[in-house]
């Protein structure tokens, strides 16, 4: 390949004339005094500096040590020669090339003869390419700021996964400020920033859905000048490999649906029935998710218990028991439904508390201002052991979580204070994880790969307090007019879990009865 030698000097006053056909002359206009940079760059027939070569000025240094270089003719695989003069006799010359010791380079001789300082390099070869600088008694006849030579890189992070950005300088001795959306960055236990003289590499680890954005590197040497360089980093909601798996194992789907289902039929509790009761914010999805779970064993999309799409006030508005049926059988446990928690005010917690006591009968009608009391002809004021709460549901909205108010929070975990006093165990459902990820909503089984369902269920256990384990996210049928082996599969997963902790309980107050 034929290589042209490209020189550049930066000088005000000076004259350049090039010849691209390979050669190239400097001119220099005789002005003694004058701060100069020499960049010499070996290239490509044809080929221009990258931009990253466009030199950044800082202060000039004095200049009067040093003349300025005299004119220079060169041809391409010839040699070249750059002179400079110093301002008395015996100043000591340091050449460098890319902040490097000239000296180091085989190709180049460095002479020097009284005031005359002259650096040679044989042969233009493409290792030639390179800024040359010359310092004369200590005193560099000009810098310049730092160049970036590896830059940033857009990158695709996924969720959990470890960022690291880096980039190089050409110059040892600068010194960098990380930012991000041009805001600047401070280490902590996630983000660390580190330089290996002029590399410099920021990490963060576990990555965050917040920590997509710009992140940008400012790299400054001190009175010289600085360089800066930025990338994207985006932050893919969708885990490499899923956080949670389903219960049982790994079959074909269909199959692992019906064995799911075989297991929930083939639960026999000492007593019957096990109570389950499901209490929640208002439009929260308590009557879909038990209308869902009665689809499943009706083998159609039911709505025995109502559900209703306008949200503020409760639409259930009576306490109700489903029980469920397999062909002729009758299931051994019941799901019960509630009105929606008020947001402000009412006798939700006590109301609730009576329930899982079991002093609460069938189609009891809540009132916002009264509890259930022995007056009334739906108290039932000796409760069985199976009239009693034996799992508690808390049915959480994955959308809308945020937007719940504290005051419900409050009733729910007053709920639970009390149920936790009972020894009842305890489950979350969060609902309608299909209207939070459109992941999910386009693949059900991507549902334990998903970044913002995770994130729905960790603040779900920050607000309630519950075990991220105990939090199962569901899509109830609500839209559906036909059953979904994914659907079954998360509610069948859910529920096997609410009925193994019921019946466990179970065991446990008959245990605490016969011992
Ligand atoms: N997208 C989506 N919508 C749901 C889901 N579950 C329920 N819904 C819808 O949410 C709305 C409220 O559902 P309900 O089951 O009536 O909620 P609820 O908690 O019983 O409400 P109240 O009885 O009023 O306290 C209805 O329009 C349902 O269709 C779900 O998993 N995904
Ligand atoms: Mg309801």
């Amino acid at each position: 390949m034929i290589v042209v030698l490209f020189l550049i000097i930066q000088v005000p006053f000076k004259h350049i004339i090039m010849d691209l056909l390979g050669e190239l002359q400097i001119s220099a206009m005789g002005h003694e005094y004058i701060p100069f940079i020499l960049d010499c760059h070996l290239l490509p027939r044809g080929s221009y500096p990258p931009k990253s070569h466009i030199l950044h000025y800082g202060p000039s240094v004095k200049a009067k040590t040093v003349k300025p270089f005299v004119d220079v003719t060169v041809r391409g695989g010839h040699k070249v020669v750059l002179k400079c003069e110093a301002n008395q006799n015996g100043a000591t010359a340091k050449w460098l090339k890319n902040n490097k010791k000239v000296s180091e380079i085989p190709n180049v001789t460095i002479t020097q003869n009284n005031k005359k300082l002259i650096l040679t390099i044989k042969q233009d070869r493409r290792s030639d390419r390179g800024t040359y600088t010359c310092e004369v008694s200590g005193e560099k006849v000009m810098d310049i700021a730092p160049q970036v030579i590896s830059t940033l890189q857009h990158q695709e992070v996924c969720i959990g996964a470890k960022i690291t950005l880096s980039c190089e300088v050409d110059k040892s001795g600068a010194t960098a400020t990380w930012k991000k959306d041009g805001e600047t960055l401070s280490q902590n236990e996630r983000i660390k920033m580190c330089q290996r003289d002029r590399i410099f590499t920021l990490t963060i680890e576990k990555a965050k859905l917040a920590d997509g954005g710009v992140y940008s590197i400012d790299c400054v040497k001190k009175h010289i000048g600085s360089v800066q360089c930025s990338a994207r980093v985006t932050i893919k909601e969708e885990f490499d490999k899923p956080w949670r798996t389903f219960g049982g194992s790994k079959q074909d789907e269909v199959q692992e649906v019906k064995r799911m289902f075989e297991e929930l039929c083939s639960l026999r509790p000492k007593e019957v029935p096990l109570r389950i009761l499901v209490h929640g914010p208002p439009g929260a999805g308590k009557s879909s998710f038990i209308n869902s779970i009665d689809s499943i064993f009706k083998g159609f999309i039911s709505s025995g218990a109502l559900a209703d799409g306008i949200g503020g006030k409760s639409f259930t508005t009576r306490y109700r028991t489903f029980q469920f049926q397999r062909d002729e059988d009758w299931m051994p446990f019941v799901i019960c439904d509630t009105k929606g928690l008020e947001e402000k005010g009412g006798m939700d917690t006590e109301v609730i508390t009576k329930i899982l006591q079991g002093h609460v009968k069938d189609k009891y009608k809540f009132h916002s201002d009264s509890t259930p009391s022995d007056q009334d002809r739906d108290y039932n004021p000796n409760p069985s052991l199976t009239d009693k709460v034996h799992c508690l549901v808390s049915v959480v909205p994955a959308n809308t979580i945020s937007l719940i108010e504290d005051d419900v929070f409050k009733k729910m975990r007053a709920i639970r204070e009390a149920a936790s006093d009972m020894g009842i165990p305890q489950v979350v459902i969060m609902t309608k994880v299909d209207d939070v990820c459109p992941l999910v909503k386009d693949d059900l089984k991507k549902i334990y790969r998903s970044a913002k369902v995770k994130e729905k269920i960790e603040v779900c256990h920050n607000a309630l307090g519950v075990p991220m384990c105990f939090i199962y996210p569901v899509k109830n049928y609500h839209e559906e007019n036909s059953l979904n082996p994914e659907v079954n599969h998360m509610l069948l997963d859910a529920v096997n879990s609410i009925m193994k902790l019921a019946n466990d309980y179970m065991n446990a107050l008959l245990s605490s009865f016969t011992g």
